[in-house]
């Protein structure tokens, strides 16, 4: 059995104890982006295919998501110097209800220096667009699931580009990550595949593909 599979197991039995030692072991030997990347990630998966293949219940798929999100708070670095000077605001779009990888985005931000604002799913753009004019954040990361939020993300990356605070515009989620979608653009919007790129275009401000200056 692998580590995912292990913790994903955990994740099912609703053993939150044993689901945080593991991953705070995992720690002792690897860095934050792997354990969202290599760990968290494939472990959530998983339960996503067992979900889908009607081997587990919603209500333990709602357990497993449960306990992930428990060892995800539990275990983030918080470092209390985070206070800017960069500021990131974090959500998902209206409709969009999956948040696990937002959170991982989050703490990422937040590893990196920025002062974070993160709003979980299902902001109504106009509550969004009110908070940036207010807070003036430099980035707004969005993620969405399903592929049938990209036009929702589409818009929302409109919206902002046209908005006094003018922050960098990051979409990122599994919907970005099809294959159907490897060539997607979108205008006034960085597309941002998985964590490492979202280190790179942290530290640097350019992604693998920067889609800033696309039209489509
Ligand atoms: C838990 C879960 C739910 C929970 C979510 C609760 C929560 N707190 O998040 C609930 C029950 C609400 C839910 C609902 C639904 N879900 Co759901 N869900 C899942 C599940 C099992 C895990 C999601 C997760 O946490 N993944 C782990 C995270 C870490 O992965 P991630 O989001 O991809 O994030 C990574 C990257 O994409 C990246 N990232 C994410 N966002 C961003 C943003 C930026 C800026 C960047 C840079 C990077 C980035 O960072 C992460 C690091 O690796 C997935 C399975 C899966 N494959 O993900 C299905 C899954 C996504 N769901 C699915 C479906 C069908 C649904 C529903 C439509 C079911 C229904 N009929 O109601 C609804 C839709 C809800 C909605 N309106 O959004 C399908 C989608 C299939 C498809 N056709 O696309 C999946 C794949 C399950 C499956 N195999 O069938 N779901």
């Amino acid at each position: 059995m692998n580590d995912s599979t292990q913790l994903s197991d955990f994740f099912l039995q609703g053993q939150e104890e044993e689901a945080l030692k593991y991953v705070q072991n995992f720690l002792e030997t690897h860095s934050y982006e792997q354990l969202y990347g290599k760990l968290l990630t494939p472990a959530m998966y998983r339960i996503g295919e067992l979900w889908e293949q009607n081997e587990i219940s919603v209500a333990e798929e709602h357990l497993a998501t449960a306990v992930c999100d428990f060892v995800l708070s539990a275990t983030e670095l918080r470092n209390k110097t985070n206070t800017g000077p960069k500021k990131a605001m974090i959500f998902g779009p209206e409709g969009e209800e999956h948040y696990i990888g937002l959170k991982m985005v989050a703490a990422m931000f937040r590893e990196e220096g920025y002062e974070v604002r993160y709003m979980g799913p299902n902001l109504p753009l106009d509550s969004a667009l009110e908070l940036a004019d207010e807070w003036q954040p430099d980035v707004v990361a969005l993620s969405g699931a399903l592929a049938h939020r990209l036009p929702a993300l589409k818009a929302y990356a409109e919206a902002f580009a046209q908005s006094d605070s003018k922050p960098a515009v990051l979409i990122g989620g599994r919907a970005v990550t099809l294959s159907s979608f490897a060539d997607l653009h979108v205008k006034g919007a960085v597309i941002v595949r998985e964590l490492g790129a979202l280190r790179e275009w942290i530290r640097t401000g350019k992604g693998q593909n920067d889609d800033t200056l696309s039209t489509g």
